[in-house]
């Protein structure tokens, strides 16, 4: 059975791991969809998506916000996390209980049953938007697993190693799967293709990504 991407899904293992500490749960935070998509509305409506600047100067494709007491940005001086908004001056919305729960929920299926988030970066990709190579090192405490959620547009998610030039695999992620990155992997280099143009049912022309940090 294929999807309207034309991806195999409903034969695909519900658990799948994909390297040493990082577990795809396929699907998982489709029970929590509405609440997740309400709740999401509710944070942007008080700190907005906008296109963060790198130290480099070039302005990221993916429009970002974050949730919770910690929010991650960048600008010209550097990356951090910081418990204001830079562009309001205010705190980052509180973190939805929705989005709490899934995340320990989603962190416990996969072996990390103390996981208590404070930090909730949301990614938003419009067509042409990509993220390139990467590492996630900016949180205080790396043993912490990074859970990740993805939602609407299907995306072609690269996968490397701990090196910048060791191989790199796509795998692509659909509406609703959830990755959780610990032990090992929680430092491999990892990005997102540019988002292919589409039409997703609940999100139309987007994908959202929600990553849950222990940042502090
Ligand atoms: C592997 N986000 O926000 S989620 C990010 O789809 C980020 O928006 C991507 O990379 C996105 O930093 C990918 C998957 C992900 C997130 C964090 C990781 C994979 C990871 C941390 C370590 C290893
Ligand atoms: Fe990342």
């Amino acid at each position: 059975m294929r999807d309207l991407f034309g991806d195999a899904v409903f034969h695909e293992p519900p658990t799948e791991q994909l390297a040493d500490g990082a577990i795809l749960l396929r699907r998982r935070a489709l029970p929590f969809e509405a609440e997740l998509l309400a709740a999401l509305e509710s944070v942007v409506a008080k700190a907005p998506f906008r296109h963060l600047v790198t130290p480099g100067g070039f302005e990221m494709s993916v429009a970002m916000t974050n949730c919770g007491n910690a929010g991650w940005v960048s600008d010209r001086t550097g990356y951090r996390y910081d418990s204001r908004d830079p562009l309001t001056g205010e705190p980052w919305p509180e973190m939805p209980a929705s989005f709490l729960r899934l995340a320990t929920e989603a962190a416990a299926d996969a072996g990390y049953p103390a996981f208590a988030p404070d930090a909730c970066l949301v990614n938003l990709y419009e067509p042409g938007a990509r993220l390139s190579l990467h590492q996630d090192k900016d949180e205080r405490d790396l043993a912490n697993p990074i859970v990740s959620v993805s939602l609407g547009l299907p995306a072609t998610f690269q996968f490397g190693g701990l090196k910048r030039t060791d191989p790199i695999r796509k795998i692509p992620l659909h509406h609703g799967d959830v990755v959780v990155w610990g032990g090992p992997s929680r430092l491999f280099y990892h990005g997102v293709l540019a988002l292919k143009d589409g039409d997703h049912e609940t999100l139309g022309r987007r994908r959202i990504n929600l990553t849950f940090r222990k940042a502090l």
